[in-house]
């Protein structure tokens, strides 16, 4: 019966998929997941990976990854997550991850330091983490 519980438990974790696009952009730029989801990265066009730069524990953000290689990070961690590709930050390759619908360390993620490009980017993605009506 237990085991049963556990299996169940597993079933309602997720796994989102997002891909390297042809256009030095991440296929999903804003992901909305819970407490214990995977995000899993795809490396479907070369010369890019995944750095994270900003996370609720700045002391332990996740592994970065290596240029063209397939990324899975488990989240367990409530807040917001940026990350970027390393070549490509400069002109605003980033993505943001909301576990838990948790915004408290939002404050740190809007003031990473980036390039101008990069960070009216970083604005826009944000906005729209922020706003309900884009939840697909
Ligand atoms: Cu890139």
């Amino acid at each position: 019966m237990s085991a049963a519980l556990l299996t169940s438990r597993h079933a309602l974790a997720e796994v989102i998929q997002i891909e390297f696009t042809q256009f030095d952009t991440f296929s999903v730029e804003v992901v909305n997941i819970d407490v214990g989801d995977t995000v899993e990265w795809l490396p479907k066009n070369k010369g890019h990976n995944v750095e994270f730069l900003a996370g609720p524990d700045m002391e332990a953000l996740p592994p970065k990854s290596k240029m063209d290689e397939f990324h899975s990070v488990l989240f367990e961690k409530r807040g917001v997550y940026l990350y970027g590709c390393t070549p490509h930050l400069n002109m605003g390759m980033l993505g943001l991850i909301v576990v838990g619908n948790d915004f408290h360390n939002i404050e740190d993620v809007s003031n990473t330091d980036l390039p101008d490009v990069a960070q009216s980017v970083l604005m826009n993605l944000i906005r729209d983490a922020r706003s309900p009506a884009k939840s697909e």
